[in-house]
């Protein structure tokens, strides 16, 4: 075990055992996959930067190094990865600039904030499209999919392949939300959510009666800690590795949008590398997806109940609360899906419909 994961296993270990018996399993951080594979044989020598949105516990940070050491193994240390995690090289939007000037080599961005160059992304955002992780992976593996990382072609970005940021949850400071009048506030304000910097988001939050903020990830924490906002809304593993707990006393399990991540590289470093190196870019990239969606299947219940554990309120909803959200946000769909394109929603809902 190298001393990287051993590390990173003591640190989930011991945020198991120092909370008490966690409910949900915690993830398995043993040693990442084998690498197998042949060297690719000598075709120059590179140093990559990638920056990353979330901290080094994360399963994007996690999965990213695995990505990094399949590199590095394959090339016998020719191609090597310098991670820069928690948005320390910039925000979501900034680091996709980068990549198209040139000035960072990877970055691992969510879908939505990248709707800007390839506007079909934002069928992601539509609330409550995809009901299952099963049927999420099945759209994000699919040729309608891949046709979306192909349409970033000429903007400077190359887009190599969609990963699990997750199901998106609300948390907030002010109160315990079950119900959008709960959002909205009846004898009190709607609530104040940053949302990313996306409109359909803006959309949702506006529909519920909240007061939505777009705003960039890095900038969220201390915005919550001072109260210029109440509430986000991300997966529970973000929550947790950005220690999100310690600003937000509520947390509700809305899953009102599933939204992935998409590893990207700049164009300018893909035609750089050879065939050879491309091609072992395009598997790296495939091969560490796979393992970043089975660690966030992982994080995910786990997460919710380590929040719970350090003093996290924690609302589930009931099949019922569930249909009362998604009716009251049903008017996004008749705003959006004219201008997202109905073909493609109705693409998404046939793979949806073969995995139920
Ligand atoms: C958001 C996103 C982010 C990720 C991360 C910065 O809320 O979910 O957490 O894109 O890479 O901004």
């Amino acid at each position: 075990m190298t001393i990287f994961w051993r590390n990173t296993l003591t640190l989930a270990g011991a945020a198991t055992l120092s909370l008490g018996i966690a409910y949900a399993q915690a993830p398995d951080l043993s040693d990442p996959p084998a690498i197998e594979g042949e060297a690719v044989g000598d075709h120059g020598s590179h140093t990559l930067r990638m920056g990353l949105g979330l901290s080094d516990t994360s399963p994007q940070y996690l999965s990213s190094r695995y990505f990094a050491d399949i590199l590095e193994q394959r090339t016998e240390g020719r191609i090597t990865v310098n991670i820069f995690p928690n948005s320390q090289l910039g925000d979501d939007v900034q680091m996709m600039e980068m990549l198209q000037t040139g000035s960072l080599d990877m970055s691992y961005p969510s879908s939505s904030p990248a709707t800007t160059y390839v506007q079909e992304l934002a069928v992601f955002d539509l609330p409550f499209l995809l009901p299952s992780r099963e049927a999420a992976i099945a759209v994000m593996q699919s040729d309608t999919a891949q046709r979306m990382l192909d349409a970033f072609e000429g903007t400077g970005i190359k887009a190599l392949t969609f990963s699990e940021n997750g199901y998106r949850q609300l948390t907030n400071s002010a109160r315990a939300v079950e119900s959008p009048e709960d959002v909205a506030g009846l004898d009190v304000r709607g609530l104040s959510v940053r949302t990313m910097e996306n409109p359909v988001h803006l959309s949702i939050w506006e529909t519920l009666g909240a007061n939505p903020t777009p705003m960039a990830f890095g900038e969220l924490f201390s915005a919550m800690e001072q109260g210029v906002v109440d509430g986000q809304e991300n997966p529970w593993s973000t929550i947790l590795t950005s220690n999100f707990y310690e600003v937000q006393d509520y947390g509700s399990e809305t899953r009102h949008v599933y939204t992935p991540f998409i590893m990207m590289m700049s164009q300018r470093t893909w035609d750089r590398l050879a065939p050879e190196y491309q091609e072992l870019v395009q598997e790296a990239a495939r091969l560490s997806a796979e393992y970043e969606i089975q660690l966030s299947t992982e994080y995910d219940d786990w997460a919710r109940d380590q929040l719970e554990e350090r003093g996290m309120q924690i609302t589930r909803l009931d099949d019922d609360q569930v249909a009362a959200f998604q009716e009251a946000v049903q008017p996004v769909y008749d705003r959006w899906a004219p201008r997202i394109g109905e073909d493609l929603i109705a693409e998404i809902q046939s793979i949806v419909d073969a995995t139920q």
